[in-house]
């Protein structure tokens, strides 16, 4: 099946006419803004039709929908994946050139959509794509921050953050739904009348605030079919002075609160990854969201069937991590207060629809709301999850009498905080981890009593990333070069990337491979030089750490060994050591200052190492500011090593372990998360494996006996390293700067034990594993062949694959097909 004919001159005249329409203005007069805006429209037309037929098919088919619930989709930019899905990047690129207009300029005039942090954000990206391309019926829900992840500035080697206004320009793949509104309330009483006629208590919420959630719509283009799925995400408006209750007209003091509330809810995205803040407005963010794409799925489903008890035969919620647990209890709220179904039918279907998935075992990342602030803002849901929580205790006493133990490890509501991850797995149907080893260390650490209870809910669903946005888009040479090997079935069959090993060990295809390479790295050396000022060499080796800044992934580690590399260099000018650009990108969450101060180390480090002419460029290191979707693609399109060197145990999966390997950079790392099964796929052999594994950190962590301070008096590399930290070296201006972190690799505090993320455990191992990439990058083809091998052997870590594993062994949806018109 292919798409409509692409008509070339209508797209121009369209784009033309489009510039005059927006802007009354020729195509001379326009800005690349506004060129970008007006190709936007013309992408959009031809999205439009598909759009309609995809939704005309489902209403015809009747199917059943995923609902992905989530507060963060971080979606990147959308002109370039819309023109690769539809298939006409090629052809627009060609239309753009006759009128004098080159692609990459108007696709960078386009914002970052970046409503989400970091990788579940991503992920929840990726799987909209996945999901189109399969032909899965789907909605994406969540909210349209007015704010998204803000943009980084680094000033004297500080990050600044800067609002990111992303909307400012008007955003052309938006469609605004105002038919399809919906009141959210918050706060008031709850009023219990009983009613005669049923011999049931009615539940009535009273003297609340509320306000009216106004969807928008995006395309979610599946790749080449035809499909057009929806990603629908929640504004929120004051409700206007007439839709007030008679009871409230006329009450200004309430009107304004009721606009201030509106504005503040959907202001602006919370920028921490794996980290629980618990506020207030973050919880109304939650309910918002959810009470309206609840309200609208249940709408939707009650225009076709009349007994909502089989609600979940046409729907299943996947709650993407607890952020929209409240799901559960808004659900039931419906069916019991306005289905009017009885407690063990709306348990039924809830419990039928819901399904969680858990991202990460950090303990600071639980959401655990306090009762008199989750009960005071929504007095009805917590009366629900009240109920919940008692049958459940119930059902935790029936099982294992007599064992309070059980009850205060699994109660959903406790020590007087409502529990969101119990009350998701307490409420769902599923339970899965993202990773093999994050879903053993769940079912057998973090939620041992869970499991031990009910395991049938537990299953693992690796994540995967799309290689429609991080190969074919990202990096366009490989991904013609890979088409003319072995076709193009790759783009919808990533396995089909294993053909690529018959030519691993040909000297044409390596050096084919590796020169693709070079040309990624003179481009994003070239960026580099526009948007840093410093100046890389591309044939140096490209080591590259890119992911938000987090104690846990050990950017410390990083670039503590660089200082260590640095004074090997200086100490031995004349040894052999092949250049190295040790590349960095990464966002600290606003207010994680040691995070922050870690930026500040790096940018310091590569002051100094930049600036001494007397190592000869063999070293540089670059922090590269605003890492985000948009230079995520060209990162990892040159990069040669790829970092993924987290804490065994802490790291969930990750992600762009999986968009390196695609892009043919082995990984060197730690055994954790997913990169245990880039190694099972591409074999040991073939990446830098180094440090503890889960299991002795968990051994560590649980019984003690590691210390840090034995490390740093025997081994004279790592002290020496360390003291630098405090000895001005890389802070001459404030030779204090840098204690903090000093201290927090040796000096234990009361509340945890020195080195937390054990850096100075792996720090030796770490060395070595970096000497062998070294070894290994001299070997010229035999580095071409791990690169090749990486990219060959990628083809499980595609979001279509874990999609699919979801819709079988979770969702259980019907695949859909489009015809053309
Ligand atoms: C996040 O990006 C991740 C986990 C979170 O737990 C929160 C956020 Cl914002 C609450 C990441 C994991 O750290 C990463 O390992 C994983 O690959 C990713 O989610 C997608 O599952």
């Amino acid at each position: 099946m292919t798409a409509k004919k692409f008509n070339k001159k209508e797209f121009i005249r369209e784009v033309k006419a489009n510039v005059k329409a927006l802007y009354r203005k020729n195509l001379e007069e326009a800005t690349q803004q506004q060129i970008f805006q007006a190709v936007s429209y013309a992408v959009k037309d031809e999205i439009i039709e598909n759009w309609l037929a995809t939704q005309e098919q489902y209403e015809k088919d009747d199917p059943k929908y995923v609902y992905y619930m989530s507060m963060e989709f971080l979606m990147g930019r959308a002109l370039g994946n819309n023109m690769i899905n539809l298939t006409i990047y090629d052809e627009v690129k060609e239309a753009l050139e006759e009128i004098g207009l080159d692609i990459n300029v108007i696709e960078d005039q386009e914002p970052d959509a970046a409503l989400g942090n970091g990788g579940l954000g991503r992920l929840a990206a990726c799987f909209l794509d996945s999901l189109a391309t399969l032909g899965y019926p789907a909605y994406g829900c969540g909210i349209r921050y007015r704010y998204g992840m803000f943009k980084q500035k680094i000033e004297d080697g500080y990050q600044v953050e800067v609002p990111d206004n992303w909307l400012k320009d008007g955003n052309p793949f938006e469609l605004r739904r105002p038919e399809y509104a919906k009141e959210v309330k918050f706060g008031g009483y709850v009023r219990v009348e009983y009613d005669e006629k049923t011999g049931r208590n009615y539940y009535k919420q009273e003297g609340y605030q509320s306000v009216r959630a106004v969807p928008y719509d995006f395309p979610i283009v599946g790749y080449n079919n035809n499909i057009v799925n929806t990603l629908r995400i929640w504004d929120a408006e004051a409700i206007s002075e007439f839709q007030l209750d008679s009871f409230d007209k006329g009450d200004y003091r309430k009107a304004v609160e009721q606009e201030n509330l509106a504005r503040n809810i959907v202001e602006v995205l919370y920028p921490n990854d794996n980290h629980y803040a618990g506020k207030e407005l973050r919880l109304k963010q939650q309910y918002f969201f959810i009470s309206a794409s609840v309200q609208e799925a249940i709408a939707k489903y009650k225009k076709n069937h009349d007994d909502i008890r089989k609600f979940y035969e046409k729907a299943t919620f996947q709650l993407n991590d607890t952020h929209p647990t409240v799901a559960v209890a808004e659900l039931m709220r419906i069916l019991l207060d306005e289905e009017g179904l009885t407690w063990d039918e709306a348990w039924e279907v809830t419990s039928k629809t819901c399904a969680y998935t858990n991202h990460t075992i950090m303990a600071e990342a639980l959401e655990k709301w306090p009762i008199e602030l989750f009960s005071r803002l929504l007095p009805r849901v917590y009366q629900i999850i009240e109920e919940i929580n008692r049958r459940f205790v119930a059902q935790i006493e029936a099982k294992y009498p007599g064992d309070f133990e059980k009850v205060r490890k699994m109660a959903i509501i406790f020590d007087g905080q409502v529990k969101m991850a119990h009350l998701a797995i307490a409420a769902g149907y599923s339970v899965n981890g993202v990773a093999q080893l994050h879903t053993e260390i769940l079912k057998h650490q973090e939620l041992k009593d869970f499991y031990e209870m009910m395991p049938e809910k537990f299953n693992n669903k690796t994540n995967g990333i799309t290689q429609r946005r991080f190969l074919l888009h990202g990096n366009p040479l490989l991904a013609s070069w890979i088409t003319e090997h072995i076709g193009d079935e790759w783009i919808t069959d990533l396995p089909q990337l294993s053909k690529l090993k018959v030519y691993v060990d040909d000297p044409k295809a390596q050096q084919e491979f590796m020169n693709i390479k070079y040309q990624n790295k003179v481009r994003l050396a070239k960026y580099i030089q526009e948007h840093n000022g410093i100046e890389v060499d591309p044939r140096s080796i490209f080591d590259v750490q890119v992911k938000r800044l987090h104690e846990y992934k050990r950017q410390l580690l990083n670039i503590l060994h660089v200082m260590y590399l640095y004074n090997q260099i200086k100490d031995h000018p004349e040894m052999d050591f092949y250049p190295r650009t040790f590349i960095f990108g990464a966002k600290a969450a606003a207010g994680y200052r040691r995070a922050k101060l870690t930026i500040k180390l790096i940018n310091s480090v590569a002051d100094v190492i930049n600036n001494d002419a007397s190592i000869k460029n063999k070293l540089k290191v670059v922090f590269i500011e605003d890492y985000r979707v948009s230079n995520a693609e060209w990162i990892f399109a040159a990069a040669d090593v790829s970092e993924q060197i987290s804490t065994a145990s802490k790291e969930a999966s990750g992600t762009g372990n999986m968009k390196f390997m695609l892009n043919g950079a082995p990984t060197l790392g730690t055994m954790d998360g997913a990169n245990v099964e880039i190694v099972e796929e591409v074999g040991k052999e073939n990446a830098f494996i180094f440090g503890l594994t889960a299991d002795e950190v968990i051994n560590y962590e649980q019984n003690g006996g590691y210390h840090p301070e034995n490390i740093f008096n025997s081994d004279q590399d790592i002290r020496r390293v360390l003291m630098q930290l405090i000895n001005g070296e890389y802070a001459p201006d404030d030779p204090e700067r840098f204690r903090e972190i000093y201290d927090s690799l040796l000096n234990t505090k009361s509340s945890d034990r020195a080195d937390t993320y054990f850096i100075l455990a792996d720090f030796r191992s770490y060395a070595d594993a970096q000497k062998r990439v070294e070894e290994a990058y001299r070997d010229e083809a035999g580095w071409a062949k791990m690169a090749m091998l990486n990219t060959a052997c990628s083809g499980k870590f595609t979001s279509d694959r874990t999609i699919q594993q979801y819709v079988d062994e979770i969702w259980h949806l019907q695949k859909e097909t489009v015809k053309v018109k």
